[in-house]
């Protein structure tokens, strides 16, 4: 896959160099590359934004330098999703990160202040196709942040840069539910035990166990995923619970 990102602090993504997705890259899984949008400021200072028209407080971001930025990326390999995270977005979910994995090409436009000139994403829709996401209901500083969590999420989902792909099935929100709590050695802990369970060696046990427990936790704090599950998935134990 190919990951081009855009952002007037090409610092802020400096953590894409470790763990699993530095990793990929290394391996050439992942080729991700981040670009500094200043680069496509040609005026003295490299200006990225202007006072917003009707007014109002802070600054918008220029849409010359995106549209510049995007036509650069556009030629260098055409096509590909074009994210722009955004608080306004539409929810990034795991059923979204899974559809990004499949593509063989994504950029992200990372804005700051009060975000980018509206006529960039249907200019961009040109060469692109332009989704608004965001992480969740509260306001971050830029994109960038949010384009790092993106980048895991879907970096984590391609072929060989999760070393066993079962601990992929296993997790929370791959099956509409949390995943149950996990536990090591010791079996006894300041006064805490182990599930006794989890220590069974009795696999049904242990697989039914963990299935009430991730229904409970998420009906405990996530009601709303246990609202949207579907009732056929559903066994006579699970309703129980
Ligand atoms: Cl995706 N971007 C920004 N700037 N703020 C956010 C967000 C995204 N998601 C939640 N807040």
């Amino acid at each position: 896959m190919r990951i081009d990102v855009f952002s007037i602090f090409p610092e802020y993504l400096g953590p894409l160099d470790l763990s699993l997705i530095g990793k990929a890259r290394e391996a050439g899984l992942l080729d991700l590359r981040v670009h500094d949008l200043r680069d496509y400021a040609h005026d003295r200072h490299r200006t990225v934004d202007d006072t917003p028209y009707g007014g109002g407080a802070g600054m918008v971001m220029r849409p010359q330098v995106w549209g510049e930025a995007l036509d650069a990326a556009a030629a260098d390999r055409p096509g590909g999703v074009l994210v722009v995270p955004s608080p306004a977005g539409e929810p990034f979910t795991q059923a979204i990160a899974r559809d990004l994995a499949a593509r063989d090409r994504l950029l992200f436009a990372c804005g700051r202040y009060e975000g980018i000139d509206q006529r960039v994403f249907a200019d961009a829709g040109r060469h692109f196709e332009v989704r608004l996401l965001s992480l969740g209901d509260y306001v971050l500083n830029g994109g960038e942040v949010a384009a790092l969590a993106m980048i895991e999420a879907v970096g984590r989902l391609l072929p060989g840069v999760v070393g066993n792909p079962e601990s992929l099935a296993e997790e929370s929100h791959e099956n509409g539910l949390l995943e149950a709590p996990v536990y090591t050695k010791p079996a006894e802990w300041r006064g805490l035990s182990v599930p006794e369970e989890l220590l069974s060696g009795h696999h049904a046990r242990i697989a039914r166990y963990r299935r009430d427990e991730s229904l409970r936790r998420t009906a405990e704090v996530r009601p709303d995923l246990i609202a949207a599950l579907d009732a056929r998935t559903l066994d006579a134990h699970d309703l129980q619970v």
